[in-house]
């Protein structure tokens, strides 16, 4: 269970990797506008490795069902700053969470060391080639649709198939791109193109999704099957059920984490990872 991001090799095989959010946006689901100017983010981000991020996900457009597309050059105008501050300031990894290959360009020239792609590196024609001119790390995400479209109507014949055979045709295509499977992870992309019923599918999968032999990334950090599964539409209500989605999804086999609080989850982590053993 190892993952290469440029040129070192991270091993996941008994210790997960916890990926903190930090949303520069206005608009994001759960904590939009709370770290949208540069400031906040960087205090944010440095508070999440203080906290124990091993990784900090830098995003600055949200995907949230229905979200306005926001044009490239106010994206790499959110995120960049940001990133060249916490570059300076922290060891941690740094993730560029973007659809977009002129951000995610900007981003790793400004240090960011992995790319996290909720398209899977399908929605822009250049991001294959860039990640393929890069060493950094890879985050394939599955999604149905697009984030104005995703949660119409999503069906599917059997959802955890569906996420298996695109797993395989992308980690495919990437290998004839030239990229090296040891830098990508894998990401059943809860909640984007997914019901309730597809997102618990997909969670009591994991195991069975693992077989690709790349590790999983789960984010489920507050998302709308929480409040569903709660009747509750309170987001603060969201966090603590977090954590324990976090221990069944480490159990269950996924290796990293993406969560908008670290300290409960990196705990919960440790926890479960001392459980398992070797
Ligand atoms: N979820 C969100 C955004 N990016 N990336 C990966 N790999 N996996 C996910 O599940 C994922 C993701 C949505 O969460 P958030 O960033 O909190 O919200 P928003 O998109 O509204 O900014």
């Amino acid at each position: 269970m190892q993952w290469l991001i440029r040129g070192t090799i991270h091993d996941l095989t008994r210790k997960g990797l916890v990926m903190g959010i930090v949303n520069v946006t206005p608009d994001s689901f759960s904590d939009g506008g709370r770290f949208a100017d540069t400031g906040r983010a960087v205090e944010h981000a440095l508070r999440l490795v203080a906290e124990g991020a091993d990784i900090l996900d830098i995003g600055g457009e949200s995907t949230r069902p229905g979200a306005e597309p926001v044009p490239e050059a106010e994206e790499i105008r959110r995120v960049l700053p940001v990133i060249r501050a916490v570059r300076g300031q922290t060891r941690a990894l740094i993730s560029i969470d973007t659809m977009k290959a002129s951000v995610a360009r900007a981003a790793l020239d400004a240090g960011a060391d992995i790319l996290n792609d909720v398209t899977g590196l399908r929605g822009d024609p250049l991001m294959l080639r860039l990640a393929a001119a890069s060493d950094a790390g890879l985050v394939v995400m599955h999604m149905t649709g697009t984030p104005q479209t995703m949660q119409a109507d999503p069906a599917y014949a059997d959802v955890v198939a569906e996420v298996h055979s695109y797993f395989d045709s992308r980690l495919a295509i990437l290998a004839k791109a030239g990229i090296d499977p040891r830098r990508v992870v894998l990401d059943p992309g809860f909640g984007f193109g997914k019901t309730l019923a597809h997102n618990l599918a997909l969670l009591r999968a994991l195991p069975e999704l693992a077989a690709t032999g790349r590790p999983l990334l789960a984010g489920v950090s507050r998302k709308s099957m929480i409040g569903q599964l709660l009747e509750s539409p309170s987001l603060s209500d969201r966090d603590w059920p977090t954590v324990t989605l976090t221990s069944c999804c480490r159990e269950l086999g996924a290796r990293i984490v993406r969560v908008h609080e670290v300290s409960a989850n990196a705990q919960a982590m440790r926890m479960t990872e001392a459980v398992l053993g070797d």
